[in-house]
């Protein structure tokens, strides 16, 4: 891979976007790179938690790369946004976990492949934005929908119209960040936070993000249904057993097999 770096240890994945010179901005080929590391990780049941951040500390993700934008043809726009959505897709849909570590400008689609994880962790330094309307495009990375499901339709509308960049104390003020740290913590807080998600049985994790990635999308009676559906496939899983007769047992020490 040219544009990113893994690293697996633990259970946990940390994956880099590494153009720093572009302040990693993400063009056609680390989508695509994206696309198939995610494919790989997806299917890979040693990983539990992914952490996603970019690589320097100046900036997360600042954008699509404009530079491979300016002369595309609407077709070859199409392509990219097509690209990101299979990947975004796979972030905000794949079985494990994934914590965004935001080390600084997520910005255009970088505030949206923030979005596309489950946690957006920011450093004290990021800066969250939509800017594309100021260069005459409109969020196509999925940003009109993921930014005002998340922060509300009024806000998500403010951002996206006047373009603003909000620091990291305002985008955890409206929900947009679950937390705000010092940038030499960041990795380490995201990793901290993924070992407590990895305590509990992945599999209850597995059906519960996916309980409300489809509740958010479904109506409230719907979203019960599969809840509690889902909540009925949980009673066949040995984590279950194990999970209770470990309180029963007054241990701490659990053994889930996911
Ligand atoms: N694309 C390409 N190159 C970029 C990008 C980008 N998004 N952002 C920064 N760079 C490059 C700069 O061109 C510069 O390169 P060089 O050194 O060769 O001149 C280098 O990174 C450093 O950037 P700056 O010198 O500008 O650094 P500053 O500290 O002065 O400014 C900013 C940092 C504020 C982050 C500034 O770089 C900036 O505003 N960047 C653009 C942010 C932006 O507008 N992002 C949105 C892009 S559009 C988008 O994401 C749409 C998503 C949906 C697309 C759907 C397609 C189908």
């Amino acid at each position: 891979m040219n544009n990113l770096l893994l690293e697996v240890e633990n259970g946990i994945a940390l994956l880099t976007i590494n153009r720093p010179k572009a302040l990693n901005a993400l063009n056609s080929e680390t989508l695509a790179e994206l696309n198939a590391c995610l494919a790989e990780l997806e299917n890979n049941e040693a990983v539990k938690v992914v952490i996603l951040t970019g690589s320097g500390a100046k900036s997360f993700v600042a954008g699509a790369d404009i530079s491979e934008m300016v002369n595309a043809t609407p077709a070859e726009g199409r392509k990219m946004g097509l690209l990101a959505r299979e990947a975004f897709g796979r972030l905000e849909n794949m079985p494990q976990v994934t914590i965004a570590a935001v080390n600084g400008f997520a910005l255009g689609g970088g505030c949206e492949i923030s979005m596309a994880c489950d946690i957006r962790v920011a450093s004290e330094n990021a800066k969250f934005g939509q800017p594309e309307c100021g260069l005459g495009i409109l969020p196509g990375f999925g940003g009109t929908q993921r930014l005002a499901r998340l922060v509300g339709k009024g806000r998500a509308k403010e951002l996206i119209f006047t373009c603003d960049m909000i620091s990291a104390e305002e985008a955890y003020r409206i929900g947009l960040a679950n937390h705000v740290v010092p940038q030499e913590e960041l990795i380490g807080y995201c990793k901290a936070m993924a070992g407590r998600i990895m305590k509990n049985g992945p599999f209850a994790v597995t059906l519960a993000k996916q309980a409300i990635n489809t509740g958010m999308d479904t109506d409230l009676d719907s979203g019960l249904k599969l809840e509690a559906n889902l909540f009925g496939l949980s009673f066949s899983t040995a984590d279950k057993k194990e999970g209770m007769t470990a309180f029963l047992e007054k241990r701490k020490e659990k053994h889930f097999i996911g």
